[in-house]
């Protein structure tokens, strides 16, 4: 098989954002578009890419097996070794971050926009994960960027095929070089982690009732995501749960045309089967299997911020974190900070990283690391480099074999606790992009005056005293890099806060996020919502939300 070099023209704007490059589908398909961002990826890893190992998989969302054919033939191209290529082009993110783990693989190429819907109109993403299994930091996207923006040809075989709906080893000649693809089972390997990292029995015997005296009945809904043949290996083939709790279990190009974002509004079906009160857990999770959703019976909502703080506090449940030793904790920075409390009891370090899970790796590898989390539904821990949606559930399940107390009870005694972090967060999805600058311009500017300092703010009868307020900045600990404009943040003198960003994961416009949060040591059965409000109310007045994005209400309230 011969290699052609192509020509092509750079495009401006392949800029990898939060996680990974996130464009409508629209864009990838444009001649070429995909081939230079995937040359500019093999191109970033210099010495390393001769001889490479690389795994490739993605959601199985529309057009990741157009992209699956055009990186197989790419890399051939490029001296690639070896490619472990998941069934069909289909795996989880986080199997993709154990893959590379076990293997010892330089990196992965992950083709997936997440949470993002997909389909023909929706849209698709390319992701690049490294050697240790987690996305590639800022300093490998940047420079994936810098060589896009200059690309003059990229290298491909067009006549390799490969076929990737059989599992087994295949190997061709490129050239004068070996080049070999072994295709997976999607589920397999990570399946079996799973079952190394927790106890199967317990949840087992959980499940079936033998550890509260009745089965303890579970709703688990995938979304049409990637997570169905998982959920469905995992849950009911091992943990012996009936068949019909795992629900939209087949992963589908458009996700059947929903957000696969497991949240209260885009995951409203898992809130409605559980208000009726028949199952005392539910889970839902994101397109690529990295995002959670935990609720209790009478779909009690567990907000992603205590659901780390409750974690952290009882990682002892889980075989795997008992025996490798629990060591620190970390969270994004919009995060609530009910896991620093559980930190300062425990005696463990936290650390508040910018949102992006890439940020968390570091410090991972580093040993200082054994669980992390962000408000937007993720959960993982140092068992890879990725947040893991399943992992997360299974986690839940193994706190309460543990404790064998419901959802709720767990979270009430958390909270009696620790006291209570107030948390919500308001999206303004889909705005027009030029106001929203500007209105993120003009706010920084505002409470980062001098006049500021100190002031004293009310709202609806309620006043706050601002202690701090900045633009929010990162020096990584252990390689010195630092990320800057990472959210605008007003910090008041009685603890509570308001954080502004735009998104980075979005394919158009912006879309405004307003975290609010607020501590109350000894209330914490009130509503978030009633709670908030005076504080919502101030978020909003002072960015004059209204104002510059034309909305009066979010489109997600989590
Ligand atoms: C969002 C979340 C962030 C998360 C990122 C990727 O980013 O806020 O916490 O890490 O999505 O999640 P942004 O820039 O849109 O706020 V996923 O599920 O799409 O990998």
């Amino acid at each position: 098989l011969n290699v052609e070099n192509v020509k092509t023209n750079a495009f401006g704007d392949q800029k990898p954002g939060t996680s990974g490059l996130r464009k409508a589908v629209k864009v990838f398909q444009q001649p070429n578009y995909t081939e230079n961002f995937v040359q500019s990826i093999l191109s970033s890893l210099g010495d390393k890419l001769q001889g490479s190992t690389l795994i490739v998989g993605g959601d199985g969302r529309f057009y990741c097996k157009e992209a699956v054919d055009k990186i197989i033939k790419i890399c051939a191209a490029n001296k690639v070794s070896k490619l472990f290529v998941g069934q069909n082009g289909i795996l989880s993110t986080p199997a993709v971050s154990a893959l590379i783990r076990t293997h010892k693989a330089t990196g992965a190429i992950i083709l997936t926009a997440s949470h993002n819907p997909g389909g023909p109109d929706k849209d698709f993403g390319i992701k690049f994960n490294v050697s240790n299994g987690g996305p590639a930091p800022d300093g490998v996207t940047n420079a994936i960027f810098e060589l896009s923006k200059t690309l003059s040809s990229y290298s491909i075989v067009p006549n390799l095929k490969v076929d990737i709906s059989k599992c087994g080893s295949q190997v061709f000649t490129v050239g004068d070089q070996k080049f070999e693809v072994e295709v997976i089972d999607s589920v397999e390997h990570y399946v079996s982690y799973m079952k190394e990292i927790f106890d199967f029995n317990a949840l087992k015997a959980l499940i079936k009732g033998d550890i509260t005296g009745k089965p303890f009945s579970i709703l688990i809904n995938c979304l049409h995501g990637v997570t169905g043949p998982y959920a469905k290996q995992i849950f009911v083939k091992e943990l012996g749960a009936p068949s019909d709790s795992v629900v939209n279990a087949v992963p589908l190009e458009d996700f059947g045309g929903h957000h696969p974002d497991p949240n209260l509004t885009y995951a409203a079906d898992l809130v409605n089967a559980m208000k009726a009160g028949e199952y005392d857990f539910g889970a839902a999770f994101d397109g690529d299997g990295v995002r959670n959703m935990i609720l209790g019976k009478k779909a009690f909502f567990v907000t992603p911020s205590d659901s780390l703080a409750v974690l952290a506090a009882n990682l002892d449940c889980i075989p795997y974190s008992k025996q490798s030793g629990v060591k620190g904790f970390a969270r994004s920075m919009p995060t609530g900070a009910a896991v620093d409390r559980v930190g300062k009891k425990l005696g463990k370090d936290v650390y508040e990283v910018p949102t992006g899970w890439k940020y968390f790796g570091n410090l991972m590898d580093a040993g200082k690391l054994s669980l992390c989390g962000e408000e937007s539904f993720g959960t993982g821990s140092d068992h890879i480099r990725e947040k893991d949606g399943v992992w997360a559930a299974l986690a839940w399940l193994s706190v309460i074999a543990s404790l064998k107390k419901s959802v709720e009870e767990i979270l009430k005694d958390h909270w009696a606790t620790y006291g209570r972090n107030y948390f919500t967060r308001y999206d303004y999805e889909n705005c027009e992009s030029d106001p929203c600058n500007k209105m993120m311009a003009e706010l920084e500017t505002l409470v980062t005056s001098e006049a500021f300092k100190g002031k004293e703010l009310s709202s609806n009868g309620r006043k706050y005293v601002v202690k701090l307020c900045d633009n929010f900045q990162f020096t990584d600990l252990i390689d010195g890099s630092v990320a800057t404009k990472q959210g605008i943040r007003v910090l008041f003198e009685d603890g509570s806060r308001i954080v502004y960003r735009l998104s980075g994961t979005g394919s158009s416009g912006a879309t405004v996020r307003v975290y609010i949060e607020s501590y109350e040591p000894k209330e914490y059965t009130g509503e978030p919502q009633v709670v908030l409000k005076p504080l919502i109310s101030l978020a909003l007045e002072l960015a004059r939300l209204q104002e510059f994005t034309g909305r009066d209400k979010p489109t997600v309230i989590t």
